[in-house]
């Protein structure tokens, strides 16, 4: 039954964020309901399977990453953005002198797409550099806004802005997004999220963090960060995708991954670090560059950092 009385995304955002970021969260919101309709009926509407493809980060690339990249790009065409950076797209795309600069994973967890739970993800960036970005670093701190997107049942949207988080859930009754968890606040720590199968690639000093972080706690892991993030938030725990001798820089992105969970999670009152410092302090030179997560209740990404950077 729908629940009416909830306050509404639009109506909660307009006189808290300038209306440039209403309208950019508006359809962010919009575009993520639309792809939602579409991963419901996927196994129905031949939408599942790979174009034949490779992306920009040399991965197939799935019919739906497609849909979902085209999907964020009709939806943020707006003249208060003045680029969009996407995990599909090669390079940026300039579209005009706006404020802010929109990164987007149009669809992350791709190995669960017809399987199991896959989101989107959006960093909203102010003062970014003139292209061609590389010169100037940018930081996280530059967000205004971020956002992920969870398509389970509920599908759900965490949303940071004005240093607060709030979770919404998308009503298909009359396909709004509705208030349902105001003010999150990072919980304490109860599960530990990370791929345990590669504990023969990480370094003693990754190895002894981890397990420093996780001691005591229960292990889920689904391969969808937004999915497991969203179990972090709001159930307590600890989501790690450290560096190791695979992916020697880490292996999710900085500025429309990493960035965007760092931010929710210091303004939910919980941390994520890359095993020193903020996520949020990192230069970032490159659109599509990567880097390690520890991410979730401050004390548990303390004791990472405690023991990530203690002496070998
Ligand atoms: P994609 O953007 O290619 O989907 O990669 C990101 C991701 O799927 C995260 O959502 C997830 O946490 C991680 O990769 C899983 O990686 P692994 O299979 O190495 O554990």
């Amino acid at each position: 039954m729908s629940q009416s009385s909830l306050p509404e995304l639009r109506t909660f955002l307009s006189g808290r964020v300038p209306d440039g970021l209403v309208a950019i969260l508006g359809a962010f919101a919009e575009a993520s309901a639309t792809l939602r309709d579409a991963l419901a009926t996927a196994p129905l509407s031949n939408l599942l399977g790979a174009t034949g493809e490779t992306n920009v980060q040399d991965e197939p690339t799935a019919k739906l990453d497609a849909y979902a990249n085209q999907t964020f790009h009709r939806a943020l065409r707006l003249p208060d953005i003045t680029r969009l950076i996407s995990e599909e797209d090669e390079a940026p795309v300039e579209l005009g002198d706006g404020t802010y600069t929109c990164c987007f994973d149009p669809l992350d967890g791709s190995s669960n797409i017809g399987v199991a739970a896959v989101g989107s993800v959006i960093g909203v960036y102010t003062g970014f550099p003139a292209p061609p970005f590389g010169g100037t670093p940018v930081t996280g701190r530059q967000m205004e806004a971020a956002a992920f997107v969870v398509y389970g049942l509920p599908t759900m949207m965490v949303l940071a802005t004005a240093g607060q988080v709030d979770a919404f859930t998308f009503d298909p009754t009359d396909r709004t997004w509705r208030l349902t968890s105001p003010a999150v606040r990072a919980e304490p720590a109860k599960y530990a999220s990370i791929n345990w199968m590669y504990r023969d690639r990480w370094s003693p000093a990754v190895a002894r963090a981890v397990d420093n972080a996780s001691a005591g706690l229960r292990g889920r892991y689904s391969g969808s960060m937004v999915e497991d993030v969203l179990r972090v938030l709001m159930s307590g725990g600890v989501f790690l995708y450290p560096e190791d001798s695979a992916s020697p820089a880490g292996k999710l992105r900085m500025l429309y991954e990493i960035c965007p969970i760092g931010l929710i999670m210091e303004w939910a009152g919980g941390a994520a670090i890359d095993g020193s410092r903020s996520v949020l302090d990192v230069p970032v030179t490159a659109p599509h560059q990567r880097g390690p997560l520890v991410a979730g209740a401050a004390a548990a990404v303390e004791r990472y950092r405690v023991a990530y950077t203690a002496p070998d």
